[in-house]
């Protein structure tokens, strides 16, 4: 029987050993170690009296019991040795927690100033019967130019600093194509808008090779000038304040006619004049027109039927307009310092 001196053997090692440790014991810390190292669930005592039925079966409640003595003895040794350290440290025992301290401030998110804006912008059109669609920000040729009344060679392709992808599929430089989309498929009356991302190669302090526009379009039968400034009125009044300063301006875009950029009243020095609006009093924020019956034949609607006015604004510059922001840089360098003041 090689089993039955070592198992003897080992239950008084243990005793001695958890005896010398208890004792050993000087801060009230330690005891928890302790005990879970000898008297725990996974303890020592518990793994001995595991292996309780490799012993020969005449043994084994006489190993048994001895194993429950010791381990009761160091049950009452640790629960004296316990009280006397808790005794000693009673005097003793420094205040580490201040009570009086204000708590930890939790950080939390914000939504990007870009986003803000755009949310701002398409519920003011929501609110006016708009609905909301987005499409591909990879475009083809057709939507994004031939549609709209821009066919190739024509000077206004230039001006947009097109990302082409392949020779028919390009990065959207408006996001009007969605709406030459729309038309085609759907029959008026419509009102929509198109929110997103839009692409064109150039970058400087009001330029970014990717930034956002919203624009819309209604279509109908007797739409006029007179329903695009109705439209646009209110939702400069809605986004900037109620006695906004507006007015139109003669301006030229492919597929509108006849076309108009709309400014405000400088929201910064209330039209005295100062660097933002270079000392114009007036601040650009959108463009406009009646779309042209060209785009109405391109997309299978009767111009003799239908008409329709059609807008654009770019997101970026109208936040940088009502945060006085000076360079448009500012929204893509993911600075906290600069993201979290809105
Ligand atoms: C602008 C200015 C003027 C525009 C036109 C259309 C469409 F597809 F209906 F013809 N969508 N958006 C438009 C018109 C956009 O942005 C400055």
């Amino acid at each position: 029987m090689p089993n039955m001196p070592s198992m003897y053997e080992e239950l008084l090692r243990l005793k001695s050993l958890a005896g010398e440790e208890l004792a050993a014991i000087s801060q009230v810390g330690e005891l928890e170690l302790f005990r879970v190292k000898y008297l725990g669930r996974k303890g020592e005592f518990t793994f001995v009296l595991r292996q309780l039925g490799q012993a020969p079966p005449e043994e084994r409640p006489r190993l048994g019991q001895l194993a429950n003595e010791i381990k009761q003895e160091l049950e009452i040794a640790f629960a004296e040795r316990e009280a006397r350290l808790i005794e000693a440290d009673a005097g003793t025992i420094k205040v580490t927690l201040d009570l009086t301290l204000p708590g930890r401030t939790i950080p939390f998110g914000k939504l990007h100033p870009v986003t803000q804006v755009m949310d701002a912008v398409c519920a003011i059109f929501e609110g006016l019967g708009f609905a909301v669609a987005e499409g591909p920000d990879v475009e083809v040729d057709f939507y994004n130019f031939e549609a709209l009344n821009i066919p190739a060679h024509h000077p206004a392709r230039a001006m947009h600093d097109t990302f082409y992808i392949s020779d028919s599929l390009l990065l959207r430089t408006h996001t009007s194509p969605m709406q030459a989309r729309i038309m085609e498929k759907e029959q008026p009356p419509l009102r929509v808008i198109a929110p997103g991302k839009v692409y064109r190669c150039d970058s400087d302090i009001t330029h970014t090779p990717m930034f956002h526009q919203v624009e819309g379009f209604l279509v109908d039968r007797h739409i006029s000038f007179a329903d695009l400034k109705g439209v646009l009125s209110v939702f400069i009044t809605r986004m900037f304040a109620q006695d906004t300063p507006i007015r139109f301006r003669p301006s030229f875009f492919p597929f509108t006619e006849p076309s108009a950029e709309v400014d405000i009243g400088c929201v910064l020095c209330g039209g005295k004049g100062c660097r933002v609006c270079k000392h114009t009093g007036w601040l650009e924020i959108l463009g406009a027109g009646m779309i042209d019956p060209e785009v109405f034949k391109k997309v299978g609607y009767d111009p003799e039927e239908y008409s329709g006015f059609a807008f654009g604004l770019g997101i970026e510059r109208i936040a940088m307009l009502k945060y006085g922001i000076t360079d448009i840089r500012l929204f893509y360098e993911n600075d906290l310092r600069f993201l979290s003041q809105f």
